[in-house]
Order: C-alpha cells, then sequence, then structure tokens
C-alpha cells in the first residue's frame, strides 16, 4: 500500500502536514517541476531559479532523512507539464493507491487537486496546511457576524492568543501599534546596511542554465541570483536581519531612496511563503531582540505585526472570499496595464526605480508595491486583473494568497473596500516626503499641470473626480473632496485636461 507524498513548490517544510507520519520505507514522495506552474503567469527567473533549486535542495535533505523521492526534473523525459499530469504518472510508476498532499496556496491548484483522484485512479487527501498560525476554521470564527474585518482588531486577537508581546493580557508598552513612530524620512547620511546575498552552487548554476534557456524571455534578470535556496542559509539571512537592519526597521519602514532596493526591510518573504522558514520562527527571533534590548518596541511590534497581523490576515481573506474576490472592480477600471510596467522605461524616476529593481531582483518593498506602482495603477484607471497578473509574475515572493487580497483589496480598492477603509492613494507630494526620488525626476511634485507636473498630482485629482458617486459615502474621503471643491472651476479644468492629455499617451 504505497503513499504518494506530493510536495508542491511553496512547501518545502520538514514538517508539512503531508508528510506528517509518513513511513519511508513505504511512502514516496513526489516533487515535481513542470512548466504549467512556471508559465501560468510568467514568472520573473529568479522566481523559478529560487523555487526549482529550492526544491532540489529540498529533495536531498528529505532523501537524507530517509525518504524515497521521486523528482521529476523540468527536462525529464516524459513529463507532462503539469502537477496533475505527473501525479497520475508516478501513481502508476510507484502502484500508489493513495496520494496525500498540503492544500496549496491558490484556488486554482485546489480546484485541479479535485481532478486528480479521476485521472490518477488513487484516492486523494488534501491537508490542512497549519504552517499558519491562523487555522481557516480560527479565521472563519473571526470573521463570523462582524461588519467590519480590519487587520487592526484580527491582529490584537492574534496577540492575546500567540501571547507575542503581551504582558498579563495586555501588550506591552501599552500600545497595541506603534505606526505612528515608523514614518520617517531616511537622511540622507543614514547608512544602509548590505543585505548578504548567498553565491550559487552547483546545483543553482544548473538551474540558472535550465531557466534561462527555457524561460528566459520573461520579465526580469536571471543574474546575478543571490536568493537562499536552503533553509540554512535563509536562517543565517534571519539572523543577520535581526542584528543588521532590526533595530531601525520601524523607523524607515515607509522610506525609499533610489538604487536602496532593500532598506531596512527583512527580504524574508520568498523564504517563508515557500517553506524554508516558519512565522512563528521569525516572530520569537524579533521578539528576543527586543527581551535583550537589541531592537526597540517600535521595530519589533512593527516586523511582529506584519507576519501575524497582515499576512495571517491576507490568507484569512483570500480563502474566506473564494475565487470571486479576483473578479471585484469597485470603479469600473479597464486601462490596460502601460508597458513600462514590464520594459521600465518611464521618466518618473520613482516608478523607473521600483520597476528596474523588481527586473534586477524580483523585489520590492511594501511601500514601493503600494505606494509607488499600485498608487499609480490605481490613480491610472488600470484594470485589476491586468494589476494583479502583473504582481503575480515580477515578485519572487508571490504566491496569489499573498499577492491577490494585496492588490485588490490593499492597492486597488477593486473589493469595494473590505480590506481597506479607503483607497491608498496619494499625490507626487505623499512620494516627495518619503523619498528622494523627486530631486532626480524630470518632473515636479509641487507642479499640477504644466510640462515640468509631476503626473501623480493631476491623476490624484482626475481619481477624485471620477470616483465621486463611489466615494462619497465614506468619511475618510471627505478632505480630499473638500480640497477638490475649493479649486477653482478654472483649476479644476485644467487639472482633469492634464490628467487626461497624460492618460492619452499612455502606452
Ligand atoms: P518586511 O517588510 O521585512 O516584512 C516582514 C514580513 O512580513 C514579510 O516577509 C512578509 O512575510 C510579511 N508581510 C509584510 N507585509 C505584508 C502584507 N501586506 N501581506 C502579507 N505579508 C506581509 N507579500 C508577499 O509575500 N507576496 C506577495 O505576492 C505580495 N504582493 C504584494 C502586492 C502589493 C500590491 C502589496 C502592497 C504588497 C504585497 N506583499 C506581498 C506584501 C509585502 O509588500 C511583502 O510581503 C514585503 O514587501 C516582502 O518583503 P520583506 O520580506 O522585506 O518584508
Ligand atoms: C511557483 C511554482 C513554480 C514556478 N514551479 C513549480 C513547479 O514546477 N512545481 C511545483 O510543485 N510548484 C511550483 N511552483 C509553486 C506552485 O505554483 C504553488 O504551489 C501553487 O501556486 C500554489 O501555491
Ligand atoms: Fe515620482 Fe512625481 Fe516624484 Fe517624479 S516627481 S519621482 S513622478 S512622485
Amino acid at each position: 500500500m504505497t503513499i504518494l507524498r506530493v510536495v508542491l513548490g511553496d512547501q518545502l517544510s520538514t514538517a508539512l502536514s503531508s508528510l506528517r507520519g509518513a513511513d519511508p520505507s513505504r511512502d514516496v514522495v513526489l516533487m515535481a517541476e513542470v512548466a504549467q506552474e512556471a508559465t501560468y503567469v510568467p514568472h520573473h527567473p529568479q522566481k523559478i531559479i529560487f523555487i526549482f533549486s529550492a526544491m532540489r535542495h529540498f529533495a536531498e535533505v528529505l532523501r537524507q532523512s530517509g525518504f524515497s523521492v521521486d523528482y521529476v526534473t523540468l527536462d525529464a523525459p516524459g513529463n507532462t507539464g503539469s502537477l496533475q499530469g505527473e501525479v497520475h504518472r508516478a501513481v502508476v510508476r510507484h502502484a500508489a493507491d493513495s496520494v496525500v498532499v498540503t492544500e496549496p496556496g491558490e484556488h486554482r491548484v485546489r480546484a485541479e487537486m479535485e481532478a486528480w483522484a479521476e485521472t490518477s485512479g488513487a484516492s486523494v487527501a488534501v491537508l490542512e496546511d497549519d504552517r499558519f498560525i491562523c487555522s481557516h476554521a480560527r479565521f472563519k470564527a473571526w470573521a463570523a457576524g462582524r461588519r467590519s474585518l480590519r487587520m487592526e482588531w484580527f491582529y490584537r486577537e492574534m496577540r492575546k492568543e500567540t501571547g507575542y508581546l503581551m504582558d498579563e493580557g495586555e501588550p506591552v508598552g501599552g500600545q497595541w501599534n506603534l505606526d505612528a513612530e515608523n514614518r520617517k524620512r531616511l537622511p540622507d547620511r543614514q547608512v544602509v546596511p548590505q543585505v548578504s546575498r548567498i553565491k550559487p552552487d552547483a546545483i543553482t548554476r544548473t538551474v540558472i542554465t535550465l531557466v534561462r534557456e527555457r524561460f528566459g524571455e520573461h520579465f526580469g534578470e536571471t543574474e546575478p541570483f543571490g536568493w537562499a535556496v536552503t533553509r540554512a542559509d535563509a536562517l543565517s539571512l534571519l539572523t543577520e536581519f535581526i542584528e543588521t537592519r532590526l533595530p531601525s526597521f520601524g523607523d524607515y519602514q515607509d522610506a525609499m531612496r533610489p538604487d536602496t532596493p532593500f532598506v531596512f526591510h527583512s527580504v524574508l518573504s520568498p523564504y517563508l511563503n515557500a517553506g524554508l522558514l516558519g512565522p512563528r520562527e521569525m516572530i520569537e527571533a524579533a521578539v528576543a531582540a527586543w527581551e535583550r534590548g537589541a531592537a526597540p518596541l517600535n521595530a519589533v511590534e512593527g516586523f511582529v505585526r506584519q507576519i501575524l497581523g497582515w499576512r495571517e490576515y491576507v490568507r484569512g481573506i483570500y480563502w474566506l472570499e473564494g475565487p470571486a474576490y479576483g473578479e471585484g472592480n469597485t470603479f469600473g477600471d479597464r486601462r490596460k496595464l502601460p508597458w513600462f510596467y514590464w520594459s521600465g522605461d518611464t521618466e518618473m524616476a520613482c516608478l523607473s526605480d521600483a520597476i528596474g529593481q523588481t527586473r534586477q531582483h524580483g523585489y520590492a518593498h511594501h511601500i514601493q508595491r503600494l505606494m509607488v506602482t499600485g498608487n499609480f495603477a490605481l490613480l491610472a484607471g488600470i484594470d485589476p486583473k491586468q494589476v494583479a497578473r502583473w504582481y503575480l509574475a515580477v515578485y519572487v515572493d508571490a504566491y496569489e494568497w499573498v499577492e491577490l487580497p494585496n492588490v485588490q483589496g490593499m492597492a486597488m480598492y477593486a473589493d469595494g473596500g473590505l480590506l481597506a477603509s479607503k483607497p491608498y492613494v496619494s499625490s507626487g507630494k505623499y512620494i516627495d516626503r518619503m523619498s528622494s526620488y523627486c530631486r532626480s525626476c524630470p518632473y515636479n511634485p509641487k507642479v499640477t499641470v504644466g510640462k515640468s507636473a509631476c503626473p501623480f498630482n493631476a491623476l490624484y485629482w482626475h481619481f477624485l473626480a471620477r470616483n465621486r458617486d463611489v466615494l462619497k459615502g465614506n468619511q475618510r474621503m471627505s478632505l480630499a473632496y473638500r480640497n477638490w471643491d475649493r479649486m477653482s472651476e478654472d483649476r479644476q479644468a485644467e487639472t482633469l485636461a492634464q490628467a487626461e492629455s497624460f492618460l492619452g499617451q499612455l502606452k
């Protein structure tokens, strides 16, 4: 009675539910590199390299602990190119009568698993992914009967339940959220520590060659490739973050500087999402740094909130809302994604830098994703589906369960305000305040109309004016509308004309 235990590319943890209770002398682990997963969106080559190389290294870890691993490489003869096809072939190869798998991170793959039993002839058990702190049932119970599903309330429950940063039922320091302290601009003199990159080993170099041959035309540079592909290296990067960047993580969480892609961020999301690191150990490492006086509370609370709060919350929303969540389009936006999102070819310095580093590293930090590329897409009225597809393709950490709520809900307000109490839109003023981009930009963030005007400015007013019917009932938008209404009619007309002329030229 052979059991086939399937491990997907973002399930690289020895504590995975599908591996629990396995009998290495009888069961077989299947891991398969398949073209379908590499191309359902045109993933950044570094994302594919990261996943394939981390899969190959993880297969070795399993083998060393006694598992029999059937690993199908992308170029293996007979590779059918799909998970379904590979499960079917492996069931036949090993005469398996049952398949055990941990639930995937996407509705698309979850639906495909429903068909595995039919095509393979074996029974299929899909187990809960308990690498998360909050189970589906717990999230559902939290959401039940609430009118508003704001992250902050969820986060407080998670703090109470886990006891992280709690003291006798109260938040340490007396406040749940220290974000007010976390919006500092990066001073020019502030030195930003280096993020170590990991030198590719022989396995990674083989994968780089394979990916360059097969997916070289995808957006993004293949090299230099510096991502960790083993848990040991990911752990050393976690330690480096805690020691060198966490102390200033809070202060400069929202800050941006040209050619400084990582600032004080952890740059650990690819490892966390693929299973090389777990959420608890990351949180506990940060809390321990605070306990020994090595990092201040605003940094540690801010970091813990990203993982215990935002990450768990967006996952809960994704599964609670189901596939229909991706269909929302609050403002009926239909404009196609501008070509510069793929080429990086724009004079707007903020967008050029954020897209340029995305191409180079498959990484941009949260404020770049939200307030530069996301903000522009929302202001310009880009079709949310095209925006979501872009984000899913270009970031090494992107899987739909985490990408979609961030795009639909947070960046595009396409879920009608389920996640965000108001659209995250801003003029060039915000980008100028939080970055030094504008200094090297041909546009002027203080100008709204004319040749030198920052495009974000007129677009901001155009967004408000064209979406007034949808947003007029939102109290949090009322100040913005009062400012618009205070403008003279002539000024409003020239501002809208400026935005329309810009949009008309957008390709
Ligand atoms: P840090 O700033 O160091 O934060 C620490 C950790 O907190 C991250 O590693 C991540 O695991 C978690 N985290 C922080 N913010 C969020 C959030 N909003 N949602 C979920 N987890 C969070 N994150 C992804 O992991 N995958 C995505 O595909 C993704 N797409 C995004 C798209 C948009 C439009 C936006 C606005 C955000 C998106 N995020 C996504 C969230 C966030 O931008 C990234 O998690 C973060 O930039 C990863 O870099 P880091 O590890 O340096 O994060
Ligand atoms: C993202 C990805 C890629 C590029 N390739 C594979 C693969 O070849 N084999 C595999 O098992 N998983 C891969 N993945 C991760 C899956 O796409 C991921 O498991 C689903 O999107 C669900 O989160
Ligand atoms: Fe971006 Fe406008 Fe500043 Fe240029 S002036 S960097 S377009 S915000």
